[in-house]
């Protein structure tokens, strides 16, 4: 049986009364797990041009074609990628980067299983000349298989997150090439994030289904934008920086590791070294250092900028521009690599967060990358609204529910100052296992390598609404936890936690607690009276539980955008409003005890799910509707975060914050 051919014995539902069946197991006995090395990534800088390298999009119009879901290998076995797959069968325009459900008309949303992507592009003969090409994808959800002039060069499982491969030696110069991917949505209960594949009866015999308990949609596709790259035979591969402050934030501290790939280092030129300069915004240069025969070193800054969240500080996000310069001993320049830094420490204790000392109290917002006919596929358009939205809103944060965000959207999230509760795909954990392990481990080294140099990322999420009740959960997270410090010491550790605290065995493992809670709407549904008192208790009693800093990571209710009702009814502008107004009471108190460091409102805008009779087209949660406006509550959430930013923060107010209504005689 082939690797494709695997697919349909473990994907199946012979898979799937496996897993049942251990899950059964788990229950009553408790697992030993192991721990196992997980492979790190290598490279994964994200992809820019400089005097060295060179960078061309295939984004685009592709071809497209569906297999068949009762024939999900059949492309592997007719080696579909040899050719056009056009010559094969009648192919459709699918747009990159995108999710291809909603583009069609017909149920493609619906597919379950392998879809197919080709291209042709053209590579310039100037390309052969003593350098290497790589392939690099933004993310593909979830494996992907991919193959360039009919040789296979990459595998790689795990939507959200970067791959690439070196392409040097299959593609043809001066002439076209042909790309062709193979995609898989599937998701089991290995993947991150967990599913099911079951085969269930229809009106035309059996059918193929994917079911998952979380309620986003399944978005599926090239998701983000698809480089080809040049670099130097010997070039940087891996560049890590971390920043600290000293003196009262006057001075600074970049320090930087690079590693290096390539000819010149496999014959042990120790004199290579690295040039590090650091320009301000103005382009003026900071600091400099030249490290003889290291790859690493550090550069002093005096008169510092630092880099402070929006509404903390008037100049929020600085960034200054760190190149890196690699040199052969004859001072030869081999390559160059440049990359946005912002200079800041982070540190944490039993009760507070604190940003260049400053203690945090997050304004925020769990969001999901999502919108109208694009699902998950990256839009720039779509990106620069949200950010300017969150800046209109007040908000300094928000947690990447439930999967890593684009790259694009950490470097804009650098920019702006907003802070970033930096999530990995794993939503809904259960039925833990060793694989599973792994897998959760491999998502976090690679969200971690790829984003352990923004300035934005203040803590990592290591996974949202796990079944931490379960007794396995503590080894589980013990691992999953101890594994992220030792990649990343430097910020602490969270997840949004939802079963109760008298249940839960993943809290003693982090370093601030985070609860999701529908007080309200899931529990007591419609009773604004029974929200205010529920959200102190409960933040209290996860407090006392765990002695550290404690988050509300999730409050809301479904709202429909126009509906008024009042009194205030479930699903109207006003019950989300008194929802929202109840949780700021509860807030407020919370505040006063010193350990209560942040709110983070479900959901910044309404997002698409999976049918379901609790969902009217949707997640309806959004403070913005999916096109990106406001419902009422949005107007009342801006006037709270920038009265706490005035507060807590002394920023100033925008002039319509308020509006006129009469000269009040007090
Ligand atoms: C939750 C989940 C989130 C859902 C939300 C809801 O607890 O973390 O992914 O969208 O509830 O609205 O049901």
């Amino acid at each position: 049986m082939g690797i494709m051919g695997l697919w349909r014995f473990l994907k199946s539902f012979s898979f799937f009364s496996l897993v049942t069946g251990l899950y059964v197991l788990h229950s009553s006995i408790a697992l030993i797990l192991v721990n196992k090395e997980v492979p790190n990534t290598r490279g994964m800088l994200y992809p820019r041009e400089s005097e060295t390298r060179e960078v061309r999009s295939l984004d685009g119009i592709w071809n497209f074609v569906r297999s068949d879901p009762a024939n999900p290998t059949q492309g592997i076995r007719d080696k579909w990628f040899e050719n056009d797959l056009s010559k094969i069968q009648s192919t459709i325009p699918m747009p990159v980067p995108a999710s291809y459900n909603d583009i069609t008309t017909d149920n493609l949303r619906d597919h379950v299983g392998t879809v197919w992507y080709d291209r042709r592009f053209f590579v310039p003969r100037s390309w052969s000349k003593d350098q290497r090409v790589w392939l690099r994808f933004g993310s593909v959800h979830y494996e992907a298989y991919v193959w360039v002039n009919g040789q296979r060069v990459v595998k790689h499982e795990m939507g959200h997150l970067p791959f690439e491969a070196e392409v040097t030696d299959v593609l043809k110069y001066g002439a076209e090439n042909l790309i062709t991917v193979m995609c898989d949505n599937a998701l089991i209960q290995t993947s991150v994030p967990q599913g099911k594949i079951t085969e269930v009866p229809n009106d035309n015999g059996m059918t193929i289904v994917q079911s998952y308990t979380f309620d986003f949609f399944n978005y599926a596709g090239i998701h983000r934008s698809v480089h080809l790259y040049t670099t130097p035979k010997t070039f940087i591969e891996e560049v890590k920086v971390n920043t600290n402050l000293k003196n009262q934030n006057s001075e600074g501290e970049v320090s930087y590791a690079v590693s290096v790939k390539g000819s010149v280092v496999n014959e042990a030129d120790n004199d290579l070294h690295i040039q590090a300069n650091l320009y301000d915004k103005t382009g003026l240069l900071v600091a400099n250092a030249t490290s003889d025969g290291k790859l690493e070193g550090e550069l002093q800054v005096s008169d510092v900028k630092p880099w402070w969240p929006y509404l903390m500080s008037p100049d929020p996000g600085y960034l200054y521009q760190l190149e890196i310069k690699l040199l052969a001993s004859n001072e030869e320049l081999l390559d160059v690599y440049r990359l946005k830094v912002g200079l800041r420490t982070l540190s944490w204790d039993k009760s507070q967060f604190l940003i260049n000392g400053k203690s945090v109290y997050f304004r925020g917002f769990g969001r999901h990358e999502d919108s109208d006919i694009r699902g998950k596929g990256l839009d720039n358009a779509l990106m620069v609204r949200d950010f300017n939205l969150l800046k209109w809103i007040g908000a300094n944060a928000y947690r990447t529910s439930h999967y890593p965000y684009s790259e694009e959207s950490m470097q804009f999230a650098d920019e702006h100052g907003i802070m970033i509760i930096d999530e990995c795909p794993s939503v809904d954990t259960e039925n833990f296992s060793q694989e599973l392990l792994g897998k959760h481990k491999s998502s976090l080294e690679q969200l971690i390598h790829r984003d352990r140099n923004h300035p934005s990322v203040i803590m990592w999420s290591i996974a949202n609404e796990p079944r931490t009740g379960n007794i396995n959960a503590d080894s589980y997270f013990s691992l999953v936890a101890n594994f992220t410090r030792s990649l990343d010491k430097t910020r602490p550790i969270t997840a949004a936690i939802a079963v109760p605290y008298t249940n839960d065995h993943a809290g003693r493992h982090l370093d601030i607690i985070s609860f999701n809670r529908y007080n309200a709407w899931y529990s007591n549904t419609g009773r604004l009276d029974m929200v205010t008192q529920n959200v102190i208790d409960e933040a209290v009693a996860w407090n006392n539980a765990y002695k550290k800093p404690v988050i509300m990571s999730e409050y809301g209710a479904d709202t429909l955008e126009g509906l008024h009702m009042q009194p205030a009814y479930v699903w109207s502008e006003e019950f989300q409003t008194e929802v929202f107004s109840r949780h700021f009471k509860a807030f407020d108190e919370l505040r006063k005890k010193g350990w209560f460091i942040g709110e983070f409102v479900w959901n910044f805008a309404d997002f698409k799910t999976a049918q379901s009779y609790t969902r009217v087209g949707g997640n309806k949660k959004g403070v913005f509707t999916r096109a990106r406006q406001p419902k009422a509550v949005a107007h009342l959430l801006r006037k709270r975060y920038f009265a706490l930013g005035r507060d807590l923060d002394q920023c100033s107010l925008p002039e319509d914050i308020f509006i006129y209504i009469a000269e009040w005689k007090s």
